[in-house]
């Protein structure tokens, strides 16, 4: 793995219609992010913030759609600002809400093809995110980057997916809330899904063991996509859609230490946290807590896993 982490600040508002979450990358910033990442002997980068692309939406997209022009300006940009770090180190992309995975999965997947490898996307998320323009009932398109990276119709004026990801090489885990539609055109595809009730039932290690195997044995690169949502409101309260019954804080760290000792995250977006929401800072915390863990912090040591 790289010594090198980038940060990468995207303060977007612009997938939903709630505000707030264009204060995260500050909010990760007071919570001492580089600082954490700097203790594991890191080399930390910050680059700043991102600003969208100046951007008109066609009229092809639909009306209830929100902040049209915004969400194509801030794909283009963050697309961009992906494939820029990536050959530098691992970005870590600091929300603004989910709609900026539209962008990073983009670039990342532009940066994997650059690279004769094959991306995977480990999606962490209460939500399946799984709409297109068309699909969506709210119009709030952070609903719809894996809808987006994936390929699917209906995203007109945003730039062209030239590498869609591939269904199989994605795996979403946390699932409790899915709209009808995201369910009925997810079950025709090959996407690993685990919802709460399989997680419960057989542990979250195992499966995500599993996924991670298939991505070392594809020589893949991998970017995880962690929602705050993904978090029990209890531990992680700052977000606008909080869905009870969420991951622990075991359950994450676990996920996060299998992540690390694997060796394969090439990249790793932190979304939807809400400082507005926030109660005195512990939900960005958390979320420093998790990314510091999926970079290195350890109880004790252990030897990287090989899972090819
Ligand atoms: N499925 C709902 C919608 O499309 O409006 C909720 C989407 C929430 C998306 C979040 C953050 O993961
Ligand atoms: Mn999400
Ligand atoms: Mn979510
Ligand atoms: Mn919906």
């Amino acid at each position: 793995m790289t010594n090198t982490c980038i940060l990468v600040g995207a303060p977007m508002d612009s997938g939903k219609r709630r505000q707030g979450c264009r204060m995260g990358p500050d909010a990760y910033r007071v919570a001492g992010i580089a600082e954490a990442l700097g203790d594991l002997g890191l080399e930390v980068r910050d680059t700043g913030n991102v600003s969208p692309d100046a951007a008109t939406a066609p009229q092809e997209l639909p009306n209830h759609v929100f902040a049209p022009d915004e969400m194509i300006g801030w794909t283009s940009a963050l697309a961009r600002a992906a494939e820029e770090a990536l050959p530098q180190g691992i970005p870590i992309f600091l929300g603004g809400d989910h709609a900026l995975a539209l962008g990073t999965v983009l670039g990342a997947a532009r940066h994997a093809a650059s690279q004769d490898r094959p991306l995977f996307v480990l999606w962490l998320d209460a939500h399946t995110d799984y709409h297109t323009p068309q699909s969506t009932e709210s119009g709030n398109l952070h609903g719809s980057p894996l809808g987006y990276v994936t390929g699917r119709d209906g995203f007109h004026g945003f730039p062209e997916v030239t590498h869609p990801v591939p269904h199989e090489n994605i795996c979403l885990m946390g699932l409790r809330s899915v709209d009808p539609a995201e369910r009925d055109d997810l079950q025709q595809t090959n996407i690993r899904y685990h919802d709460m009730r399989s997680i419960d039932e057989t542990g979250i290690a195992r499966p995500l063991e599993t996924f991670l195997r298939d991505v070392a044995a594809a020589n893949g690169m991998l970017h995880v996509s962690l929602d705050v949502d993904f978090l029990d409101p209890g531990i992680a309260p700052a977000v606008g859609t909080t869905v009870p019954g969420g991951a622990t804080m075991r359950e994450a760290h676990l996920v996060m230490e299998m992540i690390c000792d694997s060796g394969l995250m090439t990249s790793l977006d932190l979304v939807e946290l809400n400082p507005f929401l926030d109660d005195r800072g512990r939900t960005a915390q958390v979320m420093v807590d998790l990314a510091a863990s999926a970079m290195g912090r350890r109880v004790f040591d252990r030897p990287t896993r090989a899972y090819s």
